[in-house]
């Protein structure tokens, strides 16, 4: 075992009063490894990411693409991009905002056309990810979104009333996904019509619960403070949400000025059993039941945990004991123990602060914690640009004056890092193989292309007790989380089913005018509304030409007759701003106007066979 010196303290005791205004005003200043720990070497040698050509990844990885507004599918080890789902954004290729199947999901959500997605996490049954969905939330439009992995495509997205920004969002664990967690973050007046826009005092945020199969807002509780990262324990019982605004500020410095915010903890069955009893209100013209769980209506539904300062993640070791909140703007992550929380709600605690054993000090600006399900724990420090690994159960001696070193080892990253994941780390399937350390700066990394920069995530092999970087992957800006599931978990269809959810009102209302999409290319006129219907079937449409008139609703609905795996075409109307993809298997609609008269073709836009160029037809448009 590595024997490093913890030099952590001195440096925190170095730059002392500094710190609090370090995290703003040093980003992407400090911390390029000055202060980097050497261990001895271990013997074992790093674990290759490389995988041959021909072989596959061990793992999915799922990443956030932040103010991308788009999902990634990423395979890990080799770190190699294999698909972008798009989800609150606009898909060029897809066709997502602009076919009829996409458009019902967006549903209101139509009209912004962009995202921030922070926070991915895939559905769980008991404990561990069972690969039916994955949830993401969106902070620029205060949404969550579901994408269902047996297609890999959002199916629903919902906004969040009576709040502002979306920020953290997790899932529960057991006995299965039920409830999908979202933290409102951003304090607003109740409800936000135009009252007490200067009286911060009279702004509130709400902790939301959606449930994971309707995806309808089931309740929400009013809380103290704000709400930024948000994790759940493993029995269902109980959610943990950071606040670094327990100032309830709405500047800057308002927000810095406690040396201590606090976790709240979320008693879901009595929050259930509130609700229940008609304890609940409503705020505005919102119908979501609202439960009062500030700290003065003491419903003993919340229970707040002071935590030094402005903490940010908030996460849950994989074996169900603790949560850690770590310290951001205090050098510490805040190890809370969940089997205490039973006491704390049944009033039983003296003081909340008995909940936290170890308090361990790990360097500048730690944002978030990951595992290896072997005892060791694993924080980014934003400031340091390093990840340091640590050992839970010896922070929990030194808490209680042992005289033991807790830290493992600390390794530079580049730089300035946000969230970091391990595989399988948010499931008590934690295999501690390999760590992502999703890094903000690339600054020297990769070849200069401008002002704006890619990031880097960095891979990190975990697998010995060394922690050795061993690849640098580009990645466009900016996601902050992801998860990295194993392989045999995620089972995605290779072609659609005709019977699929996704396109089955198209499906219906091709029904309705009599078409049987899986033969059948043919045009219905009714007034002014015309249904293109047509097959494709590499190289051709089912139709080379139809003809409508000027001014005619145009509805052209497409069947990918292919059963050949990856055989996708696509359907561009030049000139008309329309692209849609038609996988195989797959019906696909577009509606638009045929607003000039002339010859318009058509054509396919996936390369699908030796003669795809000739995959074309035209639409003939009569003044
Ligand atoms: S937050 Cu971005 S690095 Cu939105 Cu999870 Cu911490
Ligand atoms: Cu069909 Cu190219
Ligand atoms: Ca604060």
């Amino acid at each position: 075992m590595n024997e490093p010196e913890n030099t952590g303290f001195s440096r925190r005791q170095f730059l002392g009063a500094s710190l609090a205004v370090g995290t703003t005003a040093a980003a992407g200043g400090m911390g390029i490894g000055m202060y980097s720990q050497a261990v001895q070497a271990d013997k074992k040698e790093a674990q290759s990411p490389h995988v041959p050509p021909g072989e596959l990844d061990e793992y999915y990885g799922f990443w956030s693409g932040g103010q991308s507004g788009e999902v990634r599918i990423v395979g890990v080890p080799s770190m190699r991009l294999l698909m972008s789902i798009p989800v609150f954004n606009r898909d060029s290729g897809t066709g997502w905002g602009l076919t009829n199947e996409s458009k019902r999901i967006l549903g209101d959500s139509l009209k912004w056309q962009n995202g921030d997605t922070h926070h991915i996490h895939m559905s769980y049954t008991a404990g561990k990810y069972d690969g039916r969905y994955l949830f993401v939330n969106d902070k620029a439009n205060t949404r969550v979104a579901r994408i269902r992995c047996d297609v890999m495509k959002t199916d629903k997205i919902t906004i969040i009333p009576n709040v502002s920004c979306i920020h953290g969002l997790r899932l529960q664990k057991a006995p299965k996904t039920g409830y999908v967690f979202a933290n409102g973050e951003m304090i607003i007046p109740q409800p936000n019509d135009g009252r007490d826009l200067d009286k911060p005092e009279n702004y509130w945020t709400l902790f939301s619960a959606l449930n994971a199969e309707t995806m309808e807002v089931a309740w929400q509780v009013i809380v103290d403070g704000n709400l930024d990262n948000v994790d759940t324990d493993y029995t269902g019982r109980f959610a943990f949400s950071t606040c670094y605004n327990s100032e309830r500020g709405v500047v800057l410095a308002d927000m810095m000025r406690a040396e201590r915010d606090w976790v709240v903890v979320f008693d879901i069955p009595r929050i259930e059993a509130a609700i229940k009893e008609g304890k609940a209100t409503t705020i505005g013209e919102s119908k979501v039941p609202v439960l009062d769980g500030r700290a003065k209506a003491a419903m003993n539904i919340t229970a707040y945990i002071p935590i030094p300062k402005n903490p940010h993640g908030c996460n849950t070791s994989p074996d169900g004991k603790y949560v850690m909140a770590n310290g951001k703007l205090s050098p510490t992550v805040s190890v809370i123990e969940i089997a205490k929380l039973a006491d704390l709600m049944d009033g039983k605690l003296k003081d909340p602060r008995e909940t936290v054993i170890a308090e361990p000090e790990l360097g500048l600006g730690p944002l978030h914690t990951t595992f290896d399900g072997r005892g060791n724990a694993y924080t980014s420090l934003f400031l340091d640009s390093q990840v340091v690994k640590w050992g839970i159960e010896d922070s929990i001696k030194a808490y209680r004056g042992e005289k033991v070193n807790y830290i493992r080892q600390k390794i530079d990253i580049h730089y300035q890092i946000g969230h970091l994941k391990a595989t399988m780390a948010e499931s008590s399937g934690a295999d501690g193989k390999w760590l992502v350390a999703l890094c903000k700066f690339s600054k020297d990394r990769f070849l200069n292309v401008g002002p704006l920069r890619a990031e880097n995530d960095q891979l990190i092999d975990i697998s010995g007790d060394e922690m050795k970087l061993v690849h640098d992957g580009p990645t466009i800006p900016e996601p902050h989380d992801c998860i990295m599931v194993h392989r045999d978990i995620v089972k995605p269809l290779r072609v659609w089913k005709r019977d699929d959810p996704y396109f089955a009102e198209t499906v219906a209302l091709a029904k309705k005018d009599g078409v049987t999409l899986e033969s059948e290319s043919k045009v219905i006129r009714e007034g002014n509304q015309v249904r293109v219907y047509m097959t494709s079937m590499a190289p051709v449409f089912g139709l080379t030409e139809f003809k409508v008139k000027k001014g005619d609703e145009v509805t052209v609905t497409i069947t990918n007759l292919d059963t050949v795996e990856d055989l996708a075409h696509g359907f561009v109307l030049v000139n008309h701003g329309i692209c849609m993809e038609v996988s195989p298997q797959m019906t696909s609609s577009v509606t638009f106007i045929a607003d000039r008269p002339g010859v318009h073709w058509y054509y396919c836009v996936w390369f699908c066979h030796a003669l795809h160029m000739e995959m074309s037809g035209r639409m003939l448009v009569e003044a």
